[in-house]
């Protein structure tokens, strides 16, 4: 990163810096970090981690009684992006910004203290080992991503993944998120010690059902007694978050110590919006998440319908026709009349009448918040980020409301249009080619090269029946084949924004 005056002014962040920093211009913790000790390990800390479940522990530390629930961060990475993510924490003794933007763009910046460790475990497997083992470790809560469970789209653990295999040749000396879990509980078996709650906090349904699954397919293919064990004294529980964090570019770095005099090398940027809502199954302790604005449930299930539903859903839509249209922000592409009104109408229209939200919960006002959300002009949430891993995004996200639509004999009386347009765009950005005619590489991670290809070309029996969208038999739906060819002429002829003036 070049420097500039502003950073060459700012102050550089770390414990002993905190004292000279402006409280007019940043919120600094209260707590003396000094007598905090780590309760929960947290695996895969991201940019999400670190704007959502640190920023609740951060309020927690604050209230006296909490000091035992520091966080020891643990990274997994073995590539030289984390290396470096993993110096920079540590060379600002695991302090960074977080800063949040109100409705209207406005920003406000604190540092964060609530992680007070960080490890990178290729680098010290070890000490990593030796935390996950320490008793007073009660919660190992993960953000691992989708992929990382190593779960096939049936829900069958990938026994075969490459890192799966060498965990279990390699027991005592692992490198994956399982691996690690399970050596660690074995060895707390061994010595006694109660176990961890494995708390996964990945956007993700039933995310406590599939690491439950993850960790005993695992610890299974180890050893059976170990896996009844873990079944019988492991809780897994299931919650939904919500927080919009977007990518963190040198601008923002440059921003943060303008505004606020400090040079952070990994600042996070976040909505000021945030939700929690958490099952209340903690095998051994928990911090009062209920006093830190998250909320218990018996039932997360239906705020993850909703969200997934609604929310990521729509985001993706934005994406997809933002991408392909040519612009760069969420914000922005929902600023175009065109977009707005297939996202408002995708909700209200398709998604609405099909889901149950949470008691007492209106789903128009739902709606009304996530486009307020997504309008946020200081965000600069990136199209790309949002649109990368849609083969993974649009099978939990949208292909539910598809076949609620399509399933029945009612097809041919619903209207189809714009889920179809949605999909039309999904197929005509693996093309990688905008309306402005400029190129660009859309992020898949799950496809391959030769289903980039395929699934882009103009062989619409082809994509209808590519593998995510296969077991809905769209191809052999009459009404939704007629919607799909009716999006894809529209676009040829017109792109997307003056198509979607057409469907
Ligand atoms: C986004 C999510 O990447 C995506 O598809 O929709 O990351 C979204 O920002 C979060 O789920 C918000 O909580």
């Amino acid at each position: 990163m070049a420097a500039t005056a502003e950073l060459e002014a700012a102050i550089k962040l770390n414990e002993k810096a905190l004292a000279d920093l402006d409280p007019k211009h940043v919120k600094i913790f209260q707590y003396d970090r000094s007598k905090i000790t780590p309760g929960i390990a947290h695996i895969g800390v991201g940019n999400f981690h670190r704007a959502h479940q640190a920023r609740y522990m951060d309020d927690c530390l604050a209230i006296p009684g909490n000091e035992s629930w520091g966080i020891v961060g643990i990274s997994l990475g073995d590539r030289e992006s984390s290396k470096a993510k993993a110096k920079a924490m540590q060379d600002q003794d695991c302090l960074y910004t977080l800063t949040e933007y109100d409705p209207k763009g406005k920003p406000s910046t604190r540092v964060i203290g609530s992680i007070i460790q960080y490890l990178h475990a290729p680098e010290d497997p070890e000490a990593t080992m030796k935390a996950l083992v320490d008793p007073a470790i009660r919660i190992v809560s993960m953000t691992i991503t989708e992929g990382g469970y190593h779960l096939d789209s049936e829900g069958n653990f990938q026994a075969d993944a490459e890192s799966v295999q060498y965990d279990l040749k390699n027991p005592k000396h692992p490198k994956d998120t399982f691996g690690y879990l399970v050596e660690a509980l074995a060895r707390r078996r061994q010595a006694g010690t109660k176990p961890f709650t494995i708390f996964s906090c990945d956007n993700q349904r039933g995310n406590g059902d599939v690491a439950k699954k993850a960790v005993l397919s695992f610890a299974k293919l180890r050893d059976k007694e170990l896996a009844s064990w873990i079944e019988e004294n492991v809780s897994f529980p299931n919650s939904m978050v919500d927080r919009i964090a977007p990518t963190v570019t040198d601008e923002d770095i440059k921003s943060v110590a303008e505004r606020t005099g400090i040079e952070d090398q990994t600042p996070v940027l976040a909505e000021t919006f945030s939700q929690w809502v958490i099952k209340d199954e903690f095998c051994n302790g928990r911090p009062p998440f209920e006093k830190l604005g998250a909320q218990f449930t018996k039932n997360v299930a239906p705020y993850e319908h909703m969200k997934g539903r609604m929310l990521n859903a729509s985001h993706t839509a934005i994406a997809l026709t933002g991408v392909t249209a040519g612009y760069e922000y969420v914000d922005e592409a929902l600023d175009d009349p065109a977009i707005y009104k297939l996202v408002y109408d995708f909700m209200t229209k398709d998604v609405m009448p099909v889901i149950e939200g949470p008691d007492g919960t209106s789903l128009s006002d739902y709606r009304d918040l996530v486009l307020q959300r997504f309008s946020n002009p200081a965000l600069k949430d990136q199209l790309v980020r949002i649109a990368g891993d849609s083969a993974n995004k649009l099978p939990t996200f949208l292909l539910p409301t598809i076949n609620e639509h399509t399933e029945d004999e009612d097809t041919n009386s619903r209207d189809l249009r714009r889920m179809a347009f949605i999909l039309a765009c999904f197929r005509r950005y693996l093309r990688g080619l905008n309306d402005k005619g400029h190129k660009f590489s859309p992020i898949e991670p799950h496809l391959s090269k030769e289903e980039i290809a395929e699934w882009g070309s103009e062989n619409t029996e082809g994509f209808l029946n590519c593998r995510i969208l296969a077991s809905l038999n769209l191809a052999d739906n009459e009404a939704f084949v007629k919607a799909f060819n009716h999006a894809v002429t529209l676009l040829k002829t017109h792109g997307v924004l003056e198509a979607l003036t057409y469907l």
